[in-house]
């Protein structure tokens, strides 16, 4: 088992009064759909956050207090008429991020500020050592969302705000994101596209949310070339293209790269279960992805990890993926078993494919071609 650590934990239940509306997964309703709530409802982490406290864990991870993020703090992400725009919407019936899909209702921007906010104090209580690392149980996600719109259910860009706080105001040099939520990562890669001093992995779903996004060509400019590496994985990937992945791209590049500080953007819609994705990624898998990056945070960044929660859609089975990622980061095992487990473990799906290696392979050139420290 894993060693103990301090690990920080921030969940508020504002989060799950974030209103997404009734838009029939994403369709809005029409004489063909009917109203049903949005896939990014609060089920899936209001769920697992009452599964961290059933387990016992959340009586051994350290409960972070929540804030708001300040303006300052937004705005060396985020345009001015952009959150002014959302503050005006929020504060009268509720409105929409800017894609034509990304609802949200009355009170939504204070709760992404809060989201947001909290993700930072997360993020400066590993950077001054008080905790070893840290889960934000957040809601809207932040991944998709972009300088001047929301998209794709998110609203603010909750993992750059952090790690801008961390470069402007803690003086740290150097960070890597590893997003291995099934959705492409397009927030992170437009903000630091040009910007060496963050390196942006993805690891997504081939052609799946937004389109037109994720290719394994778009590696940066100018000062950002060769840091941003998408890998998109084949429809139908398991866990060993995971974790393929994992060994043969994300821990060359993180090598080479030597962050201060690694942010996880940790979706759980490449779950078995997952509604809007086709992966099969179990408790397990993701127990062990989360293990690996423990790992090489010790070697690289003194152990500095910091997980901010994305997507992920299965009600039933988010619960014990996260659960089983805080147990890991944690050092924590409870006596929670994950009631899927066995009838999962000996699914073929789970075998890499040839077509699967093929995608890791040619990025594990770009890895071997990031810039070295
Ligand atoms: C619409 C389309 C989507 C699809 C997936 C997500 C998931 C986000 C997530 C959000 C919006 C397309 C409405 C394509 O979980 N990120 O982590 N919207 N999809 N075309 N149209 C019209
Ligand atoms: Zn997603």
């Amino acid at each position: 088992m894993a060693a103990i650590r301090r690990t920080g934990y921030v969940w508020d239940e504002s989060f799950a009064w974030h209103n997404t509306g009734n838009t029939a997964a994403i369709w809005p309703p029409s004489p063909v759909v009917q109203p049903i709530e949005a896939f990014e409802n609060p089920a899936t982490k209001a769920r697992l956050a009452s599964l961290v406290e059933v387990s016992r864990l959340g009586a051994e991870l350290i409960r972070r207090p929540t804030r708001l993020a300040t303006e300052e703090e937004l705005l060396r992400v985020h345009e001015g008429a952009y959150l002014q725009r959302l503050e005006r919407e929020s504060n009268h019936t509720g409105g929409e991020g800017g894609d034509g899909e990304t609802i949200f209702g009355v009170g939504s921007y204070e709760i992404a500020r809060r989201a947001a906010g909290s993700l930072i104090d997360l993020t400066d209580a590993v950077l001054s050592g008080e905790l070893d690392n840290g889960y934000a149980l957040v809601r809207p996600p932040g991944h998709h969302a972009e300088p001047d719109r929301g998209r794709g259910y998110c609203l603010l860009a909750n993992v750059p705000i952090a790690i801008e706080h961390a470069r402007q105001v803690r003086g740290v040099e150097r960070v890597a994101i590893v997003d291995y939520d099934v959705h492409h990562g397009n927030g992170a890669e437009r903000i630091y596209w040009s910007d060496g001093g963050v390196l942006t992995i993805s690891i997504h779903q081939d052609q799946l949310f937004p389109e037109n996004s994720g290719e394994i060509t778009k590696t940066g400019e100018g000062d950002g070339a060769g840091t941003n590496i998408n890998i998109p994985l084949p429809a139908g990937s398991g866990h060993e293209a995971y974790f393929e992945t994992f060994k043969q791209v994300v821990y060359p590049a993180l090598k080479r790269f030597q962050p201060d500080l690694i942010m996880v953007s940790s979706g759980f819609d490449p779950s078995m279960l997952d509604p809007l994705g086709c992966m099969s990624v179990t408790s397990d898998g993701f127990r062990e992805l989360a293990r690996m990056l423990v790992e090489w945070a010790d070697e690289l960044c003194d152990g500095r990890l910091v997980f901010s929660h994305e997507g992920g859609y299965s009600a039933v089975y988010v619960p014990f993926c996260g659960l089983a990622v805080m147990e890991e980061i944690s050092g924590h095992r409870t006596s929670i078993d994950d009631p899927f487990a066995p009838g999962w473990a000996n699914n073929p799906v789970h075998k890499l494919r040839a077509d699967q290696l093929e995608v890791i392979q040619q990025a594990a050139e770009l890895a071997a071609a990031v810039p070295q420290r």
